[in-house]
């Protein structure tokens, strides 16, 4: 047995998605997500350039191996590009596997730990009105721990803030917020810390009023505070109990956190756009961190984020996984199965994706009482329907960025 074809399948239903599709010698599919948000095509080359030609004829069956070939392999490591590729390969082998054993990947992965996932959703508001009214509706699509992001006086646009659009032509679906913007330039959004770091407490003050003490509330900050700003808001956030503060500083950054931990028992989560487990050495060695943020789609695969949940548990820091809608539905039934069968997983993020998403990619993950199932499908549970994905070419998308008032770029 071996890998006779692998294909790259490039589509934009409602957004762009990348998803590597293998195909063993006798007949088997698997599929893997290498969806790199504004930067699809890269993933594209650096698969159908460099890496197809070396599974042909490869041992589907040698996961660890094939992971371990092409990360030591390429000499030149990690990174976003590397390891998303990295891991569309390893997951399609996984799903691969578990087809071929006839079980659901978790079992494969040691079987259930749990009933289901806890998943957050996205509610945001430009002003508090809005903001629950975003919530009520969250609660009423059956989520039992919400994501807060609040407009700030003064700002025109900043990251989080739902625009109330409908996705054109997908009538029904209402996104949260789609970050990434169709076109040809990328759009300006502006920033100011000092305002936000006022105007944040207040709203938790009033959400935490208005709808009690019991729901769990999350908060991303978005790489965009100093490491005394972070904590400065961590600690005036501490009355209002959050389940996790996420990326308060910049990623980049680890020794940052130290900071923040002594000032402020608010929970921090962080790394979504970490690669690798050694991303994340300081962060577990000295406990700063409570939440793992990375994807299995952008952190190399099952293989690779097990190991690094794993190492996370010895420390009792929790899964986290990154889920918007820029994690393709591979991406998601992948962080449901490995979510499901760790022993520590902590809460799931989960966007919904539109309905043409949802015809190119048929699914069988269940959605019921706050709680994701992946379903009981041999392998991942996700088929591409190809004709479908041929209908939605490529587009151009970026995520906006963000200048100060004075015209200083800032992180977004
Ligand atoms: O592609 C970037 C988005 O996935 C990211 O901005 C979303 O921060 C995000 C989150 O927590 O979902
Ligand atoms: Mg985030």
């Amino acid at each position: 047995m071996s890998i006779l074809a692998a294909d790259v399948i490039v589509t934009s239903p409602d957004r762009n998605f990348v998803t590597l599709k293998l195909t063993t010698t006798d007949g088997v599919i698997g599929l893997g997500d290498a969806t790199l948000n504004g930067r699809e095509l890269a993933v594209v080359s650096y698969l159908r350039d460099h890496v197809v030609q070396l599974l042909i004829g490869r041992d589907e069956r040698n996961i660890e191996d094939t992971w371990q070939f092409l990360y030591r392999s390429a000499y030149w490591r990690r990174g976003p590009v590397t390891m998303a590729a990295i891991a569309a390969v390893d997951v399609a082998l996984w799903d691969i596997k578990a087809k071929s054993a006839g079980m659901p990947l978790y079992q494969l992965l040691g079987g259930a730990s749990r009933e289901g996932l806890l998943a957050y959703g996205h509610a945001s508001g430009r002003t508090n009105a809005e903001l629950f009214e975003s919530i009520l509706e969250h609660r009423a699509q059956g989520f039992r721990a919400i994501r807060v992001q609040s407009g700030v006086p003064g700002l025109k646009a900043i990251y989080g803030i739902a625009s109330n659009a409908t996705s054109a032509g997908n009538a029904g679906v209402r996104y949260d917020h789609e970050p990434a913007q169709r076109g040809a330039q990328p759009v300006q959004e502006d920033w100011d810390t000092r305002s936000y770091l006022r105007h944040l407490p207040t709203v938790f003050e009033a959400v935490r009023n208005e709808f009690g003490p019991e729901l769990p509330l999350l908060h991303d900050g978005h790489h965009r505070m100093t490491p005394i700003q972070a904590a400065t808001l961590g600690k005036s956030l501490e009355p209002y109990d959050l389940f996790w503060l996420e990326d308060c500083t910049p990623a980049e950054n680890q020794e940052a956190l130290r900071l923040v931990r002594r000032h402020t028992t608010t929970p921090l989560a962080i790394g979504e756009i970490f690669n690798t487990v050694w991303d994340y050495q300081l962060l577990l060695r000295e406990q700063l961190i409570d939440y793992v943020r990375s994807s299995v789609t952008h952190a190399g695969g099952i293989t690779q984020l097990k190991k690094l949940l794993e190492s996370a548990a010895q420390y009792q820091i929790k899964s986290g996984m990154h889920g918007p809608t820029d994690i393709s539905p591979v991406g998601m039934a992948a962080a449901m199965h490995l979510g499901l069968a760790i022993h520590n997983f902590g809460i799931q993020e989960y966007m919904v994706h539109g309905a043409r998403t949802n015809e190119v990619f048929e699914q069988t993950f269940t959605w019921r009482d706050g709680m994701l199932h992946p379903g009981d499908a041999p392998g991942l549970g996700v088929d591409l329907n190809v004709d479908e994905a041929g209908k939605y070419p490529y587009a151009q998308a970026y995520l906006p960025y963000n200048r100060l008032a004075d015209g200083t770029m800032h992180d977004w």
